[in-house]
């Protein structure tokens, strides 16, 4: 296979994780998974904060309750880079539904609910640039 494109994602370890104390262990498959993390913070967003991340959701059933779920408590936003850097985070993250999430994927281990599914991940380039302009400035974001 040729090499891929360098792309940039944004990711987030979701307040679940975060409160559960597995942050670290997410990161390590990150880095293991030959991402590079750009970029970092800790951020505990407000109802209007995470009303406009999601604002692609807004008419899905689920958008009030995934806007509390994601207030509850600090999150942890990422700006990763890598050859095809959008989809191989989403592959190491697993399926939504993390029943359906193969073995060994981040959501297959650490999600306890179709909700609380452990990260995010922006799902194409348009997605990974809003994402990414939504929590980070040009120069919060180190180019290596
Ligand atoms: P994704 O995070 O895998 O890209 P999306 O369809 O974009 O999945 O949904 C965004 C988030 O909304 C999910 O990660 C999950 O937290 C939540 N969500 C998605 N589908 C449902 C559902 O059917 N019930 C409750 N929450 C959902
Ligand atoms: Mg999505």
């Amino acid at each position: 296979m040729s090499p891929g494109k360098i792309e940039r994602t944004l990711a987030i370890i979701k307040p679940d994780s975060v409160a559960k104390g597995v942050a670290g262990q997410i990161i390590t498959r990150i880095e293991q998974g030959g991402l590079r993390i750009l970029a970092a913070r800790l951020v505990h967003m407000s109802p209007e904060d995470a009303a406009g991340f999601y604002i692609v959701h807004t008419d899905k059933p689920f958008y009030r309750s995934l806007c509390a779920f994601m207030t509850q408590g600090p999150c942890l936003p990422m700006v990763l880079e890598g050859e095809n850097a959008i989809q191989r985070w989403r592959d190491l993250m697993g399926a939504t539904d993390f029943r359906k999430a193969a073995p060994g994927t981040i959501r297959a281990e650490f999600a306890s609910s179709i909700e609380a599914n452990a990260v995010h991940g922006a799902d194409s380039p348009e997605s990974a640039a809003f994402e990414i302009g939504y929590f980070f400035s040009a120069l919060d974001i180190h180019s290596r």
